[in-house]
């Protein structure tokens, strides 16, 4: 899809185009120490789990062309991400079947909330690569989420964990005012 019309058609409404990836998020970027991270899988499941760095890179990742919709209005398209797809992960995960949303949570106490489905959607990635190289810590390395279907704050940088709960839990983003569901083509911004 290269023609004009076809390239306008991905960009969401009330979105323009930049050509390289914005850095935003709230608070400073963590200094992650390796040997020490963890992603830990709880809440309602039938046993927790816990990856270290380098069991999380050993699962089957894959690569991702997409484009991304920040709800500050920019949009980016053709972005390529490398990584594990959250449905990889979940196939290690048992859910208990009350489980039916997920609370992301990253360092520094950040969280963001989807439901289940949208979660296990097949574009979704745990990423550690961005446009053929390792990602930039500013970015969220050495691991975040990419979640194309939503605006890019569900896609949480330095992700540490998931809860999975029987109910909506609305995560940082979602205190502060951002819409609870943040899809772009609905244009969900503010709740
Ligand atoms: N941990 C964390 N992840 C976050 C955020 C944040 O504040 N903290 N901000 C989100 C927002 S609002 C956007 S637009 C994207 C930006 O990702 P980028 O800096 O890689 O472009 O990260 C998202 N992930
Ligand atoms: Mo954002």
């Amino acid at each position: 899809m290269n023609s004009p019309t076809e390239l306008r058609a991905r960009i969401a409404p009330g979105q323009r185009l930049v050509q390289r990836l914005p850095v935003l998020h709230y608070g400073p970027v963590p200094r992650v120490d390796l040997s020490r991270w963890d992603f830990r899988v709880f809440g309602l499941v039938e046993e927790e789990l816990r990856w270290s760095y380098p069991e999380f890179r050993a699962l089957s990742s894959r690569w991702l062309t997409c484009d991304i919709h920040c709800v500050t209005t920019w949009s980016m398209l053709d972005t390529v991400w490398e990584g594990v797809p959250t449905r990889e992960a979940m196939g290690r995960v048992r859910l208990k079947p009350e489980a039916c949303y997920v609370l992301v949570h990253a360092e520094h106490g950040f969280t963001t909330n989807l439901p289940l489905d949208v979660f296990l959607a097949e574009d979704n990635l745990f990423a550690w690569g961005y446009a053929g190289m390792e990602l930039a810590p500013e970015h969220g390395w050495p691991l975040r989420l990419v979640v194309p279907s939503r605006y890019f704050w569900k896609s949480a940088k330095w992700v540490r964990g998931l809860e999975f709960l029987d109910h909506d839990v609305p995560g940082f983003w979602e205190r502060a005012g951002y819409h609870n569901e943040g899809d772009p083509w609905k244009e969900e911004r503010y709740g």
